[in-house]
């Protein structure tokens, strides 16, 4: 068995929260526990639809994500986040929200440069190109954690590496 607790990935656009995400419930799985991912694919196109990136929105998105997790997690299931949630502060409500106990903060840190140059569906092109208003990292600020859970090295570690720490964390926090 295992408790609900709330794994928050936050970090630029590109940094491989998502991804990360979704390769940490797979393992999950396989060991037999209860998972849900909320990320951008399931939750702007729904619960935020209404939401843009203003200071403001992002605010609001955040807030939503957090109040939606904290249901799931109460149902005893192990919620999975992916959102850039660039605002400390933002992200500090939302462990107020789930308890110190029940929030996990993972800092995926991945330089601008090489999010950049990656540019998976061509935002940070057409975010330098003035085509996309307030972009992470490029016009908009992004607060890194000051002191997250964990901190993962996405641009240098495997993805195998990355979901290795987070399992054990999970593991060394008794959630698993
Ligand atoms: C940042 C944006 C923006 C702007 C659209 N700034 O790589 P993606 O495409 O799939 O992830 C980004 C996603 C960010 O949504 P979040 O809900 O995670 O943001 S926040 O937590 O700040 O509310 C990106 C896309 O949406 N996107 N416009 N201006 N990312």
């Amino acid at each position: 068995g295992h408790k609900g607790v709330l794994v928050w990935f936050t970090g630029l656009s590109g940094s491989g929260k998502s991804t990360l995400a979704h390769a940490v419930e797979e393992r999950l799985h396989q060991a037999g526990c209860h998972t849900f991912v909320l990320d951008g694919d399931n939750v702007r196109h729904g619960l935020c639809a209404d939401l843009g990136f203003s200071d403001v929105a992002r605010k609001e998105n955040i807030r939503r994500i957090g109040e939606a997790a904290k249901l799931f997690v109460e149902t005893g299931v192990i919620v999975l986040t992916a959102f850039i949630s660039p605002f400390e502060a933002d992200r500090e409500r939302v462990r107020k929200l789930a308890g110190n106990d029940d929030f996990i903060e993972i800092y995926c840190r991945c330089p601008v440069e090489v999010c950049e140059s990656r540019d998976v569906k061509g935002l940070y092109k057409r975010a330098r190109a003035g085509e996309i208003a307030h972009f992470t990292g490029i016009s908009s600020p992004y607060e890194p954690p000051r002191a997250p859970e964990l901190e993962l090295e996405t641009s240098v570690l495997s993805l195998e590496a990355s979901v290795d720490s987070v399992l054990a964390l999970l593991r060394s926090r008794k959630v698993i």
